[in-house]
């Protein structure tokens, strides 16, 4: 007979979700200020999930913390994990003032691989939040969660990298990875130029 194993969340699961839900109506409500002030469109779509319970486990192990809902929780920083699509680069460095002007959210880490992409091509702004626990479940009266702030080129380019990067056995490896890189930056240079052309329609480039 199938044994049910408990999620590695434990107990604290639900307050997950819950918390998750919490941030991604403050991440609307970010959307819609800036829109209402830029009238622009600044955010293309804004996705979160909560890591698969194989993918947390797998994690836990990989980093040599215990396989347990504390490490889950207290060390591994990406339980909630959120995504925001920007159209335009600007808007991403909106929206990353936007959560650092956020009450109750604590910024634990700040990558910005946009000025300093990857050696890959990776380009994506990382922030870990530190943000409280109002739903219980136990003693821990935080959660963390990772956010990535992103263009929809860079996100697009992500989503095709980490295809490569999960499938085994991949045929020409090597010259996908230097395609890769060289749409990575091609890309970049097209967010650069589309950014000028946004801000001579806008007149952003006269302030
Ligand atoms: P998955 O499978 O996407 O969840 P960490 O391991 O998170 O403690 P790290 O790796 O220093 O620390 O954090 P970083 O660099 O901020 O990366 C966190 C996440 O960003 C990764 O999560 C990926 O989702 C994404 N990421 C980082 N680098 C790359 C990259 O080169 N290509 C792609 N496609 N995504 C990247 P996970 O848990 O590593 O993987």
């Amino acid at each position: 007979m199938e044994t049910l194993t408990e999620s590695i969340y434990g107990s604290y699961e639900n307050a997950l979700r819950a918390t998750m839900e919490d941030m991604k109506a403050k991440f609307n409500e970010i959307r819609d200020k800036i829109r209402d002030t830029k009238g622009e469109k600044p955010v293309d779509h804004i996705l979160s999930r909560l890591k698969g319970e194989e993918s947390m486990r797998e994690k836990c192990f990989r980093k040599d913390y215990p396989v347990s809902t504390e490490s889950a929780i207290t060390r591994v920083k990406d339980a909630i994990g959120i995504r925001v699509v920007c159209s335009f680069i600007d808007d991403v460095y909106k929206v990353v003032d936007e959560i650092k002007k956020t009450p109750g959210w604590k910024v634990d880490v700040e990558k910005d691989y946009i000025r300093h992409a990857k050696a890959n091509g990776y380009r994506s702004y990382h922030i870990i939040l530190k943000v409280p626990n109002k739903y219980g479940g136990g003693d821990i009266d935080s959660f963390y969660a990772e956010i990535q702030i992103r263009t929809i080129s860079m996100d697009t380019w992500a989503s095709l990298e980490h295809q490569m990067r999960y499938k085994r056995n991949i045929k020409n490896q090597q010259l996908i990875e230097v395609e890769l890189k060289r749409c990575a930056d091609e890309l970049a240079s097209t967010d650069v130029s589309l950014q000028t052309i946004r801000d001579m329609i806008t007149g952003d480039n006269e302030k």
